[in-house]
């Protein structure tokens, strides 16, 4: 089945789904071969990991390249954070086009401003996107996409920018009338109060997409009770490389020695099989000549 196809039916499915973050070909693969049925490819994460912030400090063509790696190295559906589109209506259909020919399953984007601040860093002073020119990007995105079943998640911030209920519903409903597949309500309360209010009045009217890094407490279960189709652990590879390698580091740092840590890392042969290594060997097998002879007789 298409990737677009696979992550249609997850934010579709009747049942809570889960996708995973991803910043990079390597994490991307462990996404996968952990058993998740798609990949979350942060913003946060992915210009974490290139050593800049959250604010469109990566070009939106150097995301792409990470992208496709991250695409190369698996067979699950990816959903981009795209931000806010990397501008206006123009600059998000061209992303969607070239997402597609990337096989990129998906991109959600914000209703914020160009540059983008990460949701966690002062939401209450971020200025918004107008409604009108939000939906005419979303609408502009599905009137380019080729395949019929790549999708476009509408993230509403009206709770991080401190704006209430009304106002996220009053633009929920504007995306979904633009031709939005599903909202992501996010919200950075440590409880689920905002999203539950949100959930009894959107009564199912798209799949509800939501992200509960700061309500992490809340269990999973409520997340069903309540409706929602698809949840995003959207930046947990990061943060648990982020503590690996900085223990890691300070341990070789102190020692000026491998003696004690060598249990404490992949090994060798597991970076190898997550590289493929196998497959090349095979490939080699099949089309490099396979003794000096051959080669004599080549030649
Ligand atoms: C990301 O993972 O980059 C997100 C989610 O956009 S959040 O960091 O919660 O804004
Ligand atoms: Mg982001």
């Amino acid at each position: 089945m298409k990737k677009t196809k696979r992550l249609r039916k997850l934010i579709n499915s009747k049942k809570l789904e889960f996708i995973m973050e991803a910043h990079n070909g390597l994490s991307a693969k462990i996404v996968e071969e952990t058993g998740f049925k798609g990949i979350w490819a942060s913003g946060l994460s992915i210009s974490a990991a290139m050593g800049v912030r959250d604010n469109n400090e990566a070009s939106w063509t150097q995301v792409l390249d990470v992208l496709e790696f991250m695409s190369d190295a698996t067979s699950i559906p990816i959903l981009l954070d795209g931000d806010t589109g990397y501008g206006n209506f123009n600059n998000a259909r061209r992303l969607v086009k070239k997402l597609e020919q990337r096989n990129i399953a998906g991109v959600c984007i914000e209703d914020k401003q160009f540059p983008k601040m990460n949701s966690f860093i002062n939401g209450q002073l971020q200025p918004m996107a107008d409604i009108d020119e939000f939906s005419g990007k979303i609408k502009a995105m599905k009137d380019t996409q080729n395949d019929d079943d790549f999708v476009v998640v509408a993230r509403v911030e009206a709770f991080i920018t401190g704006r209430g209920l009304e106002e996220a519903l009053k633009r929920a409903e504007a995306y979904r009338k633009a031709g939005a597949d599903a909202v992501l309500i996010h919200s950075k309360r440590s409880d689920i109060a905002e999203i539950e209010a949100f959930m009894k009045e959107w009564a199912g009217r798209l799949p509800v997409v939501i992200v509960p890094t700061k309500y992490y407490m809340t269990p999973t279960s409520k997340f069903q009770e309540l409706g929602i189709s698809l949840v995003i652990w959207a930046n947990h590879n990061l943060r648990s490389s982020i503590e690996a390698m900085k223990n890691i580091s300070a341990r070789i740092y102190r020692d000026e020695s491998l003696v004690q840590i060598e249990k404490d890392v992949a090994s060798l042969e597991e970076v190898f099989r997550l590289q493929g290594v196998e497959e090349l060997e095979a490939a080699e097998e099949q089309y490099l000549p396979s003794s000096e002879q051959d080669l004599d007789e080549r030649i």
